[in-house]
């Protein structure tokens, strides 16, 4: 029952930092959110293996192979936690992940962009990780326990992945002018899009407030993307290489990197399905989930006769 007795409660619990765990009282909108966007991140930790996947057989050598092959293993590991996190809100996996492949949930925006050479896997470690980490670790502090020990684990994984692209692209850069063209050439077709990962402008989110309100969120979209700006600019200068903004311009008076207009139309109309990878990532998926039925049907009849040989037993 939603009386306003228990939605005061509830806000005081999240004004005092308490966590909510999946046996408490929350009301139904704090659950319909939350399985929006934990479903929407775990779609994208999945889908998110598949750009860069798409490298695994072409690395430069052996010991870039086994990177980005443990990398692309993280990544599925993410959407694991994050799905059994969203099933603790009572709902099941299977409507999720169908939900995505046969409807409409979104997943991250980022994902639906070609990598074209392999200075896009270093660009994706540096930049497009770097991006996740600034908004999972805010996540790392949501008010719902699943989700925000889950982050934890991620971030620390993702932050070796950022690392890792970084050494990746300053090696490029610092190589031959063709290598150094090549990063630089990354960059550029990567650099709007991952700002775009943070989601639409505050005045365009209709989401930030109740996110926020609620503690799932603490920051709004603009000042993680702000973060993000302010800590990539130096590591670009460091690195030789530039990000592909004329207005880029640091603020004394407030500490902030300022930047241009991000090409907001381009943004929605990859959310819309029509980015340059968007059907082939789902047809992709698609596959993927059709081939691997007969994986779940045995592992679900195994599961059924553990079941029943310990109830046998006992
Ligand atoms: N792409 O009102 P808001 C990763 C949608 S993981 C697509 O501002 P909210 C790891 C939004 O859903 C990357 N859709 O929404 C990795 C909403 O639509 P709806 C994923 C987007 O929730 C690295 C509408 O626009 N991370 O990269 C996007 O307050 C390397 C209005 O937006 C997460 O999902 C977008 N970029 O803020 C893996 C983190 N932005 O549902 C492999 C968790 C917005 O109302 C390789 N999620 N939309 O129909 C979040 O922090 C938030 O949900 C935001 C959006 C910030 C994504």
């Amino acid at each position: 029952m939603e009386t306003k007795e228990y939605h005061k409660k509830f806000q005081e619990r999240i004004d005092n930092g308490e966590t909510i765990e999946p046996k408490d009282w929350m009301p139904e909108r704090y659950r319909k959110q939350l399985i929006r966007m934990m479903s929407q991140h775990a779609h994208s930790e999945v889908v998110g293996m598949l750009p860069e996947g798409n490298w695994i057989e072409r690395a430069p050598s052996l010991k870039r192979k086994k990177i980005l092959l443990a990398k692309v293993q993280d990544e599925a590991g993410h959407g694991l936690y994050i799905y059994s996190a969203v099933e603790t809100l009572g709902i099941a996996r299977r409507e999720l992940v169908e939900d995505y492949i046969y409807g409409n949930a979104k997943y991250s925006s980022i994902f639906n962009y070609p990598t074209l050479t392999y200075a896009d896997i270093c660009v994706i470690g540096w930049l497009v990780d770097g991006a996740a980490i600034v908004n999972q670790t805010m996540l790392a502090r949501s008010s719902y326990g699943p989700y925000a020990r889950a982050m934890i684990r991620i971030c620390k994984e993702e932050s070796f992945h950022q690392k890792q692209g970084y050494e990746m692209l300053a090696k490029m850069a610092s190589g031959t002018p063709e290598q150094k063209k090549m990063a630089q050439d990354a960059v550029n077709r990567w650099w709007w899009p991952t700002l775009m990962m943070f989601g639409p402008p505050d005045d365009e989110s209709p989401n930030n407030a109740e996110l926020i309100k609620w503690g799932v969120k603490s920051k709004t979209n603009d000042e993680l993307r702000q973060s993000f700006v302010d800590r990539t600019v130096m590591e670009a200068e460091a690195i030789g290489l530039e990000l592909p903004d004329p207005d880029l311009n640091y603020n004394k008076e407030t500490g902030h990197w300022e930047f241009g207009e991000i090409p907001w139309d381009e943004f929605w109309e990859v959310i819309r399905g029509n980015g340059p990878m968007n059907r082939e990532r789902i047809r992709a998926r698609r596959k993927a989930y059709e081939e691997g039925a007969w994986v779940r049907e045995a592992a679900a009849e195994f599961a059924r006769k553990q079941k029943l040989n310990q109830e046998k037993a006992s």
